[in-house]
């Protein structure tokens, strides 16, 4: 089943525990580990690394690459802690079956979304570029959310898995800023989820969309959701992540 339109069961319901909270703008989030979800937004060669989709359109893929390290603690810190970590790609069909005219001819790129560049045909499904870095690549039991818009709800699964797991808050990271991971945010804001955006593991090929793209998500008083940098939320993650290394101490002695 996919996600196409906006109705009261979308609604998010889970269970309530207690919540843990981060120092965050515009103020604290407050957040239950059992109902949030870590979301890594098409952290894929094609953004990060020379001769994907990104570079094609004239991007400086570097501006990028600084969001990794961050977010390889976080997801670490997350998986550590026994959080939900669902993974997003944008891709297309390797037929273009669902790629619309308007996407596949914005743009004047030097190569065209189903093209064969360096790392495979641009941002098909399946190809090496298409993929996610190895840095953050996905382990057993991450959800890997394949889609073909920038928002993760467009034409997807993410709202019903989202759904299945109890799911009612999103940590936000990935690339970029101002396009995926807003449309993402927006798109979960008007479904009632909580997003809180972690600002060093989303980037952008331009600084100033960075740093509005950051500053739009938390106005007016939180208009689309809260904005933190990721030491705030790993702080947030310490006394689970104690409980979790005193549990394993245990089983192993
Ligand atoms: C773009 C994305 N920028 N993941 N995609 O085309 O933000």
């Amino acid at each position: 089943m996919t996600d196409t339109a906006s109705t009261p069961t979308e609604t998010p319901t889970g269970p309530v525990g207690t919540p843990l909270t981060v120092g965050a703008r515009p103020y604290d989030f407050a957040f239950d580990p059992a109902t949030t979800a870590l979301v890594l937004i098409d952290m894929q060669r094609d953004f990060l690394e020379p001769g994907g989709f990104g570079e094609s359109l004239g991007n400086d893929v570097g501006q990028l690459r600084g969001t990794i390290e961050p977010l390889r603690a976080v997801l670490a810190a997350a998986r550590a802690a026994g959080l939900t970590v669902i993974h997003t790609r944008e891709g297309h069909l390797p037929d273009l079956s669902d790629l619309p005219a308007a996407k596949l001819h914005r743009g004047n790129a030097t190569l065209r979304i189903g093209d064969v560049g360096p790392k495979g045909r641009i941002l098909i499904r399946g190809e090496y570029g298409q993929d996610i870095i190895d840095e953050l690549a996905p382990i057993d039991g991450e959800t890997v959310i394949d889609k073909p818009g920038k928002g993760a709800f467009y034409a997807t699964a993410f709202g019903d898995v989202l759904r299945a797991k109890g799911i009612t808050s999103l940590v936000v990271t990935g690339v970029t800023t101002e396009v995926c991971v807003h449309t993402t945010v927006r798109e979960a804001n008007d479904r009632g989820y909580e997003c809180l955006v972690l600002s060093d593991c989303v980037g952008s090929y331009f600084p100033d969309f960075q740093r509005v793209a950051l500053e739009m998500v938390a106005a007016q008083g939180g208009i689309f959701g809260w904005v933190a940098p990721s030491p705030a939320f790993l702080a947030a993650l310490e006394p689970l992540l104690a409980t979790a290394t005193a549990a394993a101490a245990s089983t192993a002695s």
